[in-house]
């Protein structure tokens, strides 16, 4: 019989970032998650929000989703009446966010139950996957951004992703310009406008970037309006990838049903965890849409290990969790010459230093 969940501890953990993704954004906030069960096992997951909302998702912990959870059995099958339980604060957001270290606790407390690291666990069918080059740069000067790129090829990556979406669509031209002159024409170059545009001005600056031939044009709009990305789809063929900000499946597949999207990219954190990742993998898969994890290498390269296809890995410069210090222990990951490898040896294999509850 699986054991109960008999305890679960959180701690609030602020992560300073050695690149800051913005003046206003120079840490990182995890919720750390512990989840004790009545065997004695310890599970470890987390809930992470880059700049909006830590305590608000510390609150849902501890005020909902811990009493709820206590109790009910030890196994990611505890998801579903979790959800049921907080969504009358929202179907996705802070809650699943919340969520999410619950439900990446219940995964590590399985996989170390069963003695091994998580894609073993669920099933590795890659030695490596490869890895991109991203980073957090509207904001950098052009001489920076350039400089950035050079470390990214000097450091083998295959293709990059760089913002887009500059006050003046002519700044993000001559970025691109200088950026594809250090790429060379071989190399893939992803763009990212982070929900800045309307249709009007997305369509305006597609026509001028589309010589710069991108693999794909991320979050043009804003995620919510589905109305808007059917306007979109219709006026440009650059591959449009999204994902980021849809926090559960249902908005996924609405997505994938309105055909207004060729990259999905859930983040694993946001839809709430493992349980809800692999419902969406599943789902682009038998849509036959590309799926590339946002973010968060160390974990959803463990995943993507153990799905099917080819999936690009983020590696977003210098915001590995190992690479800020922010672990107890190296979970194994590695990333060399834009391939993805390794892997955690027990469990997710991320176990944060620090916090307050
Ligand atoms: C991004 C989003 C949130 C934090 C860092 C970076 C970005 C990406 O949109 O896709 O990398
Ligand atoms: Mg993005």
């Amino acid at each position: 019989m699986t054991p109960g969940i008999a305890r679960v501890d959180t701690r609030l953990v602020r992560i300073p970032l050695t690149r800051p993704w913005g003046p206003d954004v120079r840490d990182l906030s995890v919720v750390a998650v512990e989840v004790t069960d009545s065997d004695g096992g310890v599970g470890h997951g987390f809930s992470w929000t880059p700049s909006i909302g830590a305590r608000s998702v510390h609150a849902m912990l501890d005020d909902h989703l811990v009493p709820a959870a206590l109790g009910r059995e030890a196994d990611p099958s505890a998801w579903q009446g979790l959800w049921e339980h907080v969504h009358e604060a929202g179907g996705g957001g802070v809650t699943t966010i919340a969520l999410a270290g619950i439900d990446l606790a219940l995964w590590d407390l399985r996989a170390r139950r069963a003695g091994v690291g998580l894609p073993e666990l669920l099933g590795r069918r890659h030695e490596r996957q490869p890895a991109y080059g991203s980073g957090v740069n509207l904001h950098y000067p052009l001489d920076e951004l350039v400089a950035q790129v050079r470390r990214w090829v000097d450091a083998g990556f295959t293709a990059v992703k760089v913002k887009v979406g500059s006050p003046d669509p002519a700044i993000d031209v001559d970025r691109l310009d200088a950026v594809r002159e250090v790429l060379g024409p071989d190399r893939g170059l992803m763009i990212d406008a982070n929900q800045r545009w309307d249709v009007g001005r997305a369509t305006a600056a597609l026509e001028r970037l589309v010589r710069f031939d991108p693999l794909w044009i991320e979050e043009p709009l804003r995620a919510d309006d589905l109305a808007a990305h059917r306007e979109l789809r219709a006026r440009t063929g650059i591959p449009i990838a999204l994902g980021e900000n849809l926090h559960t499946v249902h908005r996924f597949r609405d997505v994938l049903d309105a055909g207004v999207v060729d990259v999905v990219q859930p983040n694993v954190v946001r839809v709430g965890g493992i349980t809800p990742f692999l419902a969406i993998a599943q789902l682009a898969r038998e849509r036959g849409v590309e799926l590339a994890p946002h973010l968060l290498p160390e974990l959803s390269a463990s995943l993507a290990f153990a799905l099917p296809e080819r999936t690009w890995i983020e590696d977003v410069e210098d915001a590995a969790f190992a690479a800020l210090g922010a672990l107890d222990d190296d979970p194994g990951l590695r990333i060399v010459d834009g391939w993805a490898s390794g892997g955690p040896s027990l469990g997710l294999g991320l176990r944060f230093r620090g916090g307050e509850r």
